[in-house]
C-alpha cells in the first residue's frame, strides 16, 4: 500500500464506512498508536523514579519445568464447552472456545470435537488401516507403514455441518461464539496424501466413491466422491505438529478440505471403493439438510463460505466509547478467503477488513477492522467472499431458500438443519453491552 507516495496519502483515521469504521490502512504502521486514538496505558507520573516495585514471583526462582506444558492457570476459563459434561454415552459435542482465541490455529486442547460413540482407546500398535473393493490389490497398512510415506502439511478447517445451526432460530438467541460457531476449528495437518493410497492399491476405472469407516464401536462411516481422494484428502497423522489428539481421530483420521466434518473420518480403518455410495446412516439421516417443503438435500458436502467477528462479540462489553479493533474469523470450503467487509451500522454500509496474511485455501482466516465507537448503539457483522466467486449470504436471501426455525424450542424443532453460513450481528448497546440480533 503505497501510503506516502505522491498525493494520494490520506492520513489513517480515515473514515471509510458509517458509524466509525475507519480504513484498515490504519492498522499498519502503528499510526493509532502515534496519534493517541489507543489510549489504554496510563501515564507515569515520574520519569526518575523506579516506577516498579518488586512482586512476589520476582523475589525468588520459580516453578520446576514439567515435561509437557499447559496452559496459565490465569487462564483456566478458555475451556471447550461439552453437551453431556457428565459423559453418558450419546454424542458428544465439545466446542471451541474461538471468542477466547487469535490468530487461526486452534490449539489441540482446545480443537472442538465430535463423538458419537466416545473416544476409543486405539493402541496404534494394533491397529490396522486396509483399502479394499474396487481395487487391483486389497492393502493393509499399520501406523508405522504409513508413517514412512512421503508426507504434506497443510493448514485446514475442519467443520461439523451443524455448526451454527442455533442461527436457523427466527429469534436471536443470546449465546456466545463458542455456543454458536464453535464446532469450527483449524489446524495444520500432517499426513500421507489419498492419492498415494489410491494409487498404490490401484482403482478400478468404474469406481466413483470411498466409502471411510472409523474404527469406534458405532464404526461411524461416509462415502465420498473418489475424485475427492485424488484432489486434496489426506490421512492426517500429526495435527499442529504433534500426533492426533484421542478425540480428533488418533491414530489416523481422514481429512477431506472443505467437506463437512461428519465425512473426515476418525480412528480411520476402512477406505472400500466402490461404484456406489454406501447411504450410511450418517449420510441418509443426520446431516441431510431439510428445505422448507419438507425435501431434503441428498448429499450436502461443501463448508459454504462463513465469518463472523470473534471481538468484540456477546458475553464481552465496551467499557468506554474509543477505539477497538475488530477481529474475526472468515473461512470457505470453496477456496480462499479474498475479501470480507465489516459493516458497523446494522448492514447500511461496508468497508473492506485487513486479511492477515498468508491466507491457505479452506483454512481459518483472521480480518481485523479498526474501529471508532462514539459510544451509541451499533449493529456490527462481517461478509466474506472467497476466490472462487462464492459470497456468504445475506440472511434474508438465506432464510428465503432454507428455512428458520419458530422459537420458542420444544423437543421436534430444536435444530433441525445443518450448513447455516449467513451473517451474524451484535447489537451495541449505549451501555457497551452485546447482544446478538438479527439485521
Ligand atoms: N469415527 C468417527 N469419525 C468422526 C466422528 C465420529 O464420531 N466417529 N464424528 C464426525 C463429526 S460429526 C465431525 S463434525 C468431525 C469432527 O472432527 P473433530 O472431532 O476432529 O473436530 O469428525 C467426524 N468424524
Ligand atoms: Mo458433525
Amino acid at each position: 500500500m503505497n501510503r506516502r507516495k505522491g498525493s494520494g496519502y490520506t492520513p489513517p483515521f480515515e473514515q471509510v464506512a458509517g458509524n466509525g469504521l475507519l480504513h484498515r490502512r490504519a492498522l499498519l504502521g502503528g499510526g493509532l498508536m502515534l496519534a493517541g486514538a489507543v489510549s489504554s496505558g496510563a501515564s507515569l507520573t515520574s520519569a526518575d523514579a523506579e516506577p516498579l516495585t518488586i512482586p512476589e514471583w520476582t523475589l525468588e526462582p520459580g516453578e520446576v519445568t514439567p515435561v509437557l506444558q499447559t496452559p496459565s492457570p490465569y487462564e483456566k476459563n478458555v475451556v471447550r464447552i461439552l453437551s453431556n459434561p457428565k459423559g453418558d454415552p450419546r454424542t458428544q459435542h465439545a466446542r471451541a472456545p474461538l471468542q477466547m482465541l487469535n490468530g487461526t490455529i486452534t490449539p489441540n486442547p482446545l480443537h472442538f470435537t465430535i463423538l458419537h460413540s466416545g473416544i476409543p482407546d486405539i493402541d496404534p500398535a494394533q491397529h490396522r488401516f486396509i483399502i479394499h473393493g474396487m481395487v487391483r490389490q486389497a492393502l493393509e497398512y499399520t501406523v508405522d507403514d504409513l508413517l514412512r510415506y512421503p508426507m504434506v502439511t497443510r493448514k485446514h478447517f475442519v467443520e461439523c455441518g451443524g455448526n451454527s445451526a442455533p442461527m436457523f432460530s427466527d429469534v436471536p438467541i443470546q449465546a456466545t461464539v463458542q455456543q454458536i460457531h464453535g464446532l469450527s476449528s483449524c489446524a495444520e495437518w500432517t499426513g500421507v496424501p489419498v492419492s498415494t493410497i489410491l494409487d498404490e492399491a490401484g482403482i478400478d476405472p468404474r469406481a466413483k466413491w470411498m466409502v471411510a469407516e472409523g474404527a469406534d464401536s458405532l464404526l461411524v462411516s461416509r462415502s465420498c466422491p473418489l475424485k475427492k481422494g485424488y484432489e486434496d484428502a489426506m490421512i492426517a497423522l500429526y495435527q499442529n505438529g504433534e500426533r492426533l489428539m484421542p478425540g480428533n481421530g488418533y491414530p489416523m483420521r481422514l481429512l477431506l478440505p472443505g467437506y463437512e466434518g461428519n465425512m473426515n473420518t476418525k480412528f480411520l480403518r476402512r477406505l472400500y471403493i466402490t461404484d456406489q455410495p454406501a447411504m450410511t446412516f450418517y449420510e441418509t439421516r443426520n446431516y441431510s439438510p431439510l428445505l422448507p417443503d419438507g425435501k431434503a438435500y441428498r448429499f450436502y458436502f461443501i463448508n459454504e463460505v462463513k465469518s463472523f467477528i470473534t471481538q468484540p462479540s456477546f458475553g464481552s462489553t465496551l467499557k468506554k466509547p474509543g477505539y477497538y479493533e475488530i477481529s474475526g474469523l472468515a473461512y470457505s470450503g470453496t477456496g480462499r478467503i479474498e475479501r470480507v467487509r465489516v459493516t458497523a451500522d446494522g448492514g447500511k454500509s461496508w468497508a473492506d477488513a485487513a486479511l492477515e496474511g498468508p491466507i491457505s485455501p479452506k483454512a481459518f482466516t483472521r480480518f481485523v477492522m479498526p474501529w471508532r465507537w462514539d459510544g451509541q448503539p451499533a449493529v456490527i457483522s462481517s461478509r466474506a467472499w472467497d476466490d472462487s466467486g462464492e459470497v456468504q449470504p445475506l440472511r434474508a436471501d438465506f432464510v428465503a431458500v432454507r428455512g428458520q426455525t419458530k422459537r420458542p424450542v420444544t423437543n421436534s424443532n430444536a435444530f433441525p438443519n445443518n450448513h447455516y453460513n449467513s451473517l451474524t450481528a451484535w447489537g451495541i448497546e449505549s451501555s457497551g453491552e452485546i447482544k446478538h440480533v438479527y439485521m
